[in-house]
């Protein structure tokens, strides 16, 4: 329907946080929209939902469920609630609204398709390579084998032929494996996956990906292959010495069926079973930690094409039926998102080249070749630094080796990348390459799992606009998955604390809505029987129960999703394991100090010689878990739950105040920044003890020469704690530090991502210890979310849900001269930033239809205020609500807003901090 874009429109429209989902499991599967509209003020007064088969239905009303009218500003996550789906179904829907007027303005369509949705639809069975069956090469002789991968077998190439005898209307492929697949017909790669079914707790889900198939199939004689590799499954998983084979299973396995619909109205599934037949191939071993080798004169050509005679090829053996674990994937892959040309390539004296691509990345090489002769072997090794000589820095990879081989066909032109690994690195070192390399002969292919980008941040000063990039590059390289701490060494594991410190971060970069409620399944399907979360999910390598901040990330992770994405089912499915969290810690800490039961208690990790009394974090955190708790508890219309944990919550309060807090002179015990930091973050002290404890911790930034000190826990909160308790100054003089420790010393160093250390490397020290050095670890990275939240200004009132409340309020100060901020949320867009100049301050604003804004407007002249060249005072679409000495706040409808006012008067350091400290130094 073709609508004027001045009126209100629907757009964006998804199923499951998802655009065009192929093969969803939901029963009452959710649909968005988001709105926008050239009229101020406007917003949704009303909404239809339609769903039919086709759109031809949707048209002439034969229609399988229609909510009718219904008033309301409703445009998230609106459950479908008619007629049972029906498994293998394309379900079209039409949203059509009325806007602020009463009038019908615009409609807009999409789909979404079901999967297999019975346990009964599953036809195909788990088959692997048979481990009975004589291996068809001779057994690994490679000199460059490893203690580690001179065990690892060739990936398994799985065949089937099959004919297709009428024509087809439609195909699909539902594919899962215990290990890694590449899914293949008639010559064709199947869908861009990587990694695919990705990584789950294993024992709990296993998923399976849809594909649509049917431009790949042909009538006549077809073709369905696969190639199966370990993958987190039976490969080398996290820090343990040994292979996954101890917490999986020891070999891959795959499942595969199609379905194929004939025009005559008739069906029949193709599904793996005992008939496949299987052999070796080029890839003698692929693993995610160790890397790949292929030999490439081992090429099995036109292998998954008919015709092929497999007549040498080894029956399957069927490892399995069972079925129950496969589960739709509720989100998107991980899929090749970025190239990366090389930036420099610098040849050794013996021959050896090193590759620069310029950017700290996780994937993998493509690499062309040419002249080799057969059997030429060239060896790829992967860094994130360099050493002083210009060799790669290999030390803090542990023992990942990171390697991968190729060993020519002697074709005049060969392409080699890698298909079941991935490396995070920056330089990568070439060994026995033919000739000359170039830099057109290698591209970096930057994998993740594919997450649409939502926001964009950028201001005046080139170093913070450098630290933004470098915080989406740790998002990047770490959302491979599962969120992870780290892509490079032996570790690449799902700890909680890293993945809730930075989730307020991740949701304003990109739309992570459907990758982490994803897995928290995980997360709630790993909690142990006695109510503790774990370290890291899927739960390997720490098995001990959570420690505080770590295991609260089971609370904190959904109830963040919850506000960002206004995602109550996620709110729901957890509930049961936060509540059983928090009653965890309690049944231990009947006191309510939380000094039992803390696991590995890691403190405020990797701080910088700081060290927060850990009962006092760990009681901090169980407020604030609490807390979370209770505010779930009366979303969800838990009444009594809500009262009990908010009793327990002011309970932990009050017995951290006793055992931490001087209530007098503000004192924290520690007196660190990350004692203060929460304390005042989470709420836990009383109003009148709150200005003295800010001035402590300003006075503490002061004495380290206004530099942070805090670690993982305390380093999400410095910035936004300070802005949002009057000293701006210093959040930006942190900011903007660039001595050490500071995010901009990094930056000076060279760096293109997030380190995991402060001190990584240092002028002084060289490199930490390389027992545990990543350069790319996303946890300090989390001030990504003020730059969003403070500097530019978007975000939204306490009690907001997906943005329906916001609250604009941006912090001119430091360096900067400029910022600005827009992010897609769930209900359309929001912009936010600032402009000093010559003229004055110009703020913009941008409020999506639906929601609300109260804009804080930092000026020396309330009163001189205008907005779009006209004063605020007495305008119907502008409501002028409070006015300070140093503020005008307004609030809006949606709309497009430029407003123009006075600068602000220079942010005065305030001094309470001075006053109160002569009386009472700190402790
Ligand atoms: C290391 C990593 C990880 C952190 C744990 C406690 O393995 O730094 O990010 O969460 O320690």
């Amino acid at each position: 329907m073709t609508v004027s874009e001045e009126h209100l429109v629907p757009y964006g429209l998804t199923c499951e946080m998802l655009d065009e989902p192929l093969g969803l499991d939901e029963p009452a599967p959710r649909l968005s929209w988001k709105l926008r509209s050239g009229v101020r003020g406007d917003a949704q007064t009303a909404y239809r939902i339609t769903v039919a088969l086709t759109e031809d239905d949707l048209d002439t009303g034969r229609l399988l469920w229609d909510t009718g009218r219904r008033a309301g500003e409703d445009a998230l996550l609106v459950p479908y609630d008619g007629p049972p789906l029906q498994s293998s179904t394309r379900y079209h829907w039409r949203v059509a609204v009325w806007d602020a007027r009463g009038e019908q303005t615009a409609h807009a369509g999409s789909w979404f398709e079901t999967g297999l949705l019975h346990p009964g639809d599953w036809k195909a069975a788990w088959i692997a390579r048979d481990p009975e069956s004589a291996p068809a090469q001779d057994p690994p002789q490679d000199e460059d084998r490893t203690e580690r991968t001179r065990h690892l077998l060739p990936c398994a190439h799985l065949r089937r032929d099959f004919t297709v005898a009428s024509p087809l209307v439609r195909a699909r492929a539902y594919v899962s494996a215990r290990g890694l697949y590449e899914l293949r017909i008639n010559g064709r790669r199947v869908g861009d996956a990587e990694l695919a079914p990705g990584w789950t707790e294993y024992r709990h889900r296993v998923l399976y990906q849809t594909y649509d198939v049917g431009d790949l199939l042909r009538e006549g004689a077809n073709t369905v292959g696969a190639v199966l590799a370990d993958g987190w499954w039976s490969g080398f998983v996290g820090f343990d010495s040994r292979r996954a084979a101890l917490h999986y299973g020891d070999a891959p396995q795959v499942i595969v069926q199609l379905l194929l619909d004939f025009a005559d109205g008739s069906r029949r599934w193709v599904a793996s079973d005992g008939s496949w037949r299987e052999h070796p191939g080029p890839i003698r071993y692929a693993d995610l930690l160790m890397g790949e080798f292929v030999d490439a004169r081992d090429d099995l050509p036109g292998w998954d094409e008919p015709g092929y005679d497999d007549s040498a090829w080894s029956p399957v053996v069927v490892a399995g039926t069972d079925t129950a674990v496969l589960e739709a994937a509720p989100d998107r892959s991980v899929r090749v998102l970025e190239d990366l040309p090389a930036q420099a390539v610098r040849r050794r004296p013996d021959g050896r080249f090193i590759v620069d691509l310029g950017q700290n990345m996780v994937g993998r090489v493509s690499l062309t070749v040419r002249g080799a002769r057969a059997g030429q072997r060239i060896r790829l090794r992967h860094a994130e630094m360099l050493t002083g000589d210009g060799e790669l820095y290999l030390d803090n990879l542990r023992t990942a080796e990171a390697t991968d081989f190729y060993v020519a066909a002697g074709r005049p032109v060969e392409v080699f990348e890698p298909r079941f690994t991935f490396h995070g690195f920056r330089y990568v070192e070439v060994a026995g390459y033919p000739g000359d390399l170039r830099p057109d002969d290698v591209t970096g292919r930057v994998l993740h799992s594919d997450t649409p980008w939502t926001g964009e941040f950028t201001c005046s000063d080139e170093t913070v606009n450098k630290l933004h990039d470098n915080i989406r590059w740790g998002q990047r390289g770490n959302f491979v998955s599962i969120p992870t701490d780290c892509p490079q060494r032996d570790e690449r594991l799902g700890w909680l604390a890293d993945a809730q410190v930075f989730l307020p971060t991740a949701c304003r970069n990109a739309d992570v809505s459907a990758f982490f409620a994803r897995w928290m399944r995980d997360v709630v399907d790993a909690q142990h029987p006695d109510g503790a979360f774990g370290d890291v999910v899927p739960e390997l390598c720490m098995l001990r129960e959570g420690a505080p901040a770590w295991g609260d990330g089971g609370v904190i992770i959904p109830w963040t999703l919850y506000r960002v994405y206004g995602d109550r089912r996620v709110l729901e499915r957890s509930y049961p394991a936060m509540k059983a969290w928090v009653d965890h810690v309690h049944r231990h800490n009947p006191d309510l100090v939380w000094r039992r039961r803390t696991g590995n208690h890691y403190g405020d990790w990797l701080q910088v010689n700081a060290e927060t009394p850990r009962d006092l974090l760990a009681t901090a955190y169980f407020a604030r878990s609490a807390e979370l708790v209770a505010r779930t508890a009366a979303v969800l219309g838990e009444g009594a739950d809500a009262a009990r944990y908010e009793a327990l919550h002011a309970a932990v309060r009050d017995a951290f105040i006793d055992a931490f807090v001087d209530v007098d002179d503000g004192s924290v015990a520690g007196g660190t920044q990350t004692g203060y930091l929460l304390a005042l973050a989470f709420g836990l002290l009383p109003p009148r003890t709150v200005p003295a404890a800010v001035a402590r911790l300003a006075a503490d930034i002061e004495a380290h020469d206004r530099h942070l000190t805090t670690g993982f826990v305390g380093v999400s909160l410095l910035c936004p704690v300070l802005a949002e308790h009057g000293r701006p100054d210093l959040a930006y003089a942190l900011l903007h530090q660039d001595t050490y420790p500071s995010w901009c010393y990094s930056i000076r160093h060279g760096a293109t991502t997030i380190w995991e250390r402060w001190d990584g490397w240092t002028e002084e020290g060289g490199f930490q210890s390389p027992a545990m050095n990543s350069f790319n670890h996303y946890s300090l990275g989390s001030v990504g979310e003020w730059l969003y939240g403070g500097v530019a200004g978007i975000g939204q009132h306490p009690d907001s849900v997906a943005y329906r409340d916001l609250l604009l309020k941006p912090t001119v100060g430091g360096r900067l001269t400029s910022a600005h901020a827009r992010q897609e949320t769930a209900r359309g867009t929001v912009e936010c930033g600032w402009s000093l100049d010559p003229g004055g301050l110009r703020v913009d604003a941008v409020v999506p239809p639906g929601a609300r804004a109260a804009l804080v407007l930092p000026t020396a002249a309330p009163g001189d205020v205008r907005e779009g060249g006209e004063p605020v005072s007495g305008r119907d679409d502008i409501e002028v609500v409070a006015r300070t000495g140093h503020a005008l706040t307004v609030r809006l409808g949606s709309g497009r807003y430029r407003f123009t006012a006075p600068p602000p008067a220079p942010v005065a350091p305030s001094s309470p901090s001075t006053v109160l400290l002569q009386d009472s130094p700190t402790p």
